[in-house]
């Protein structure tokens, strides 16, 4: 009976230990050597205590989510609403905080219906132009750094896509298809042209896993560089799964820093439910798994970019409650490093013991 109550013991002991809400002894600010950031939108800043306080306790930068994309600054053409944004980055500048733009051209949701709409090439290029413009001066020198273009390559050609709908039917900006290939290069130019001071990145997803991809992204800047076109950084957004293999996650930090640029970890998460199943409860395997996940990414990151590239690792959200992931799979999922009350996850441990490696 004695042996049979100390295996529940240690059962429950080991499935606490991955369970637990650890008290974290140090803050992801002062693990990390580089900016450690979260995408947050002003309104749970503003509504929710425990969000704002590990922002405030935990990051040195942050990125907006939702409230600097074209669709809510520009909902109508030629008219731009900054309240939400001035908002956020107001919070951010009176905290200390940097912060990222996102994002001056995204072929998909963010872009505004009206901008939608636009096929002729003159009209959309003016349209565009002007955007960036507008909205590049209005934040000239508040914001350090944005991500000019968005996923501008095809997952599965590698080429700049050219598409007018998704596979749902729904209409995106087919910048590509309007403006030929080489509208990604003059986004940077007119950004430069509107925040000379501002740092320009080119952010994409699933570069740590293919391989087509990857490779585009490396010949758009060997191209850039070659014709003076002004680029700083690039933004490996790394929505990944406690299954992603290490080794392309190392891949694609190691040949991005072969360019020199500054290379930002710019939208991390770290789903574990892989089945995409509802209801979903992860197991003690599945957390371990994401602990040993976050804290390989962190680790890579510092082992395989140089310190001067190092511009940082953002999260995208904080707790579990502010990802995107269920509402996109129509699943339940847990991917931060926090929980949803703002807890420290095992998660958390991962991260900041892979800052503080050697
Ligand atoms: O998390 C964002 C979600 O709330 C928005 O509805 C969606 C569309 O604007 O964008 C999500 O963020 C995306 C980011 O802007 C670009 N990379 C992928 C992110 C997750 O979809």
């Amino acid at each position: 009976m004695l042996f049979k109550n100390t295996i529940i013991l240690c059962g429950l002991a080991a499935f606490m230990q991955v369970n637990a809400q650890q008290a974290p002894s140090v803050t992801l600010k002062e693990a990390a050597a580089f900016p450690v950031g979260f995408a947050i939108d002003p309104v749970r800043v503003k509504n929710s205590e425990p969000f704002r306080r590990t922002v405030l306790e935990q990051a040195d930068g942050i990125t907006a989510t939702n409230c600097m994309k074209p669709s809510r600054i520009a909902r109508q053409k030629g008219v731009y609403d900054f309240d939400q944004a001035d908002q956020l980055i107001d919070f951010a500048i009176a905290n200390g905080k940097r912060v990222h733009g996102h994002t001056f051209v995204w072929y998909i949701d963010s872009a505004p219906g009206w901008m939608k709409q636009i096929r002729d090439s003159t009209e959309l290029e003016n349209a565009l132009k002007n955007y960036i413009q507008a909205v590049g001066t209005h934040f000239k020198g508040k914001v350090a750094s944005w991500d000019v273009v968005n996923e501008a390559f095809d997952n599965k050609t590698g080429a700049v896509r050219q598409d007018s709908v998704d596979q749902d039917g729904k209409t995106l900006l087919n910048v590509g298809g309007i403006l030929g290939k080489d509208y990604v290069a003059r986004m940077f130019q007119y950004a430069h042209q509107a925040d000379p001071g501002a740092l320009l990145f080119y952010n994409e997803y699933d570069q740590e896993k293919n391989a087509g991809k990857l490779n585009a992204v490396l010949g758009m800047v060997a191209d850039f560089k070659k014709r003076g076109i002004p680029i700083h950084g690039l933004g490996l957004q790394m929505h990944i799964n406690v299954n992603t293999p290490d080794a392309g996650i190392e891949n694609a930090l190691k040949k991005l820093a072969e360019t020199g640029l500054l290379i930002h970890i710019s939208e991390l998460d770290i789903s574990m439910n892989t089945a995409r199943t509802k209801p979903f409860q992860p197991t003690a395997e599945q957390l371990e798994k994401q602990y040993r996940k976050y804290k390989f990414v962190a680790d890579a990151y510092k082992r395989l970019v140089p310190e001067k590239q190092q511009f940082g690792i953002t999260t995208w959200g904080i707790g579990d409650a502010d990802s995107w992931i269920p509402g996109f799979c129509k699943c339940e999922d847990y991917p931060l490093p926090f929980d949803k009350e703002y807890r420290a996850k095992k998660a958390f441990a991962g991260f900041a013991e892979g800052l503080q490696s050697k």
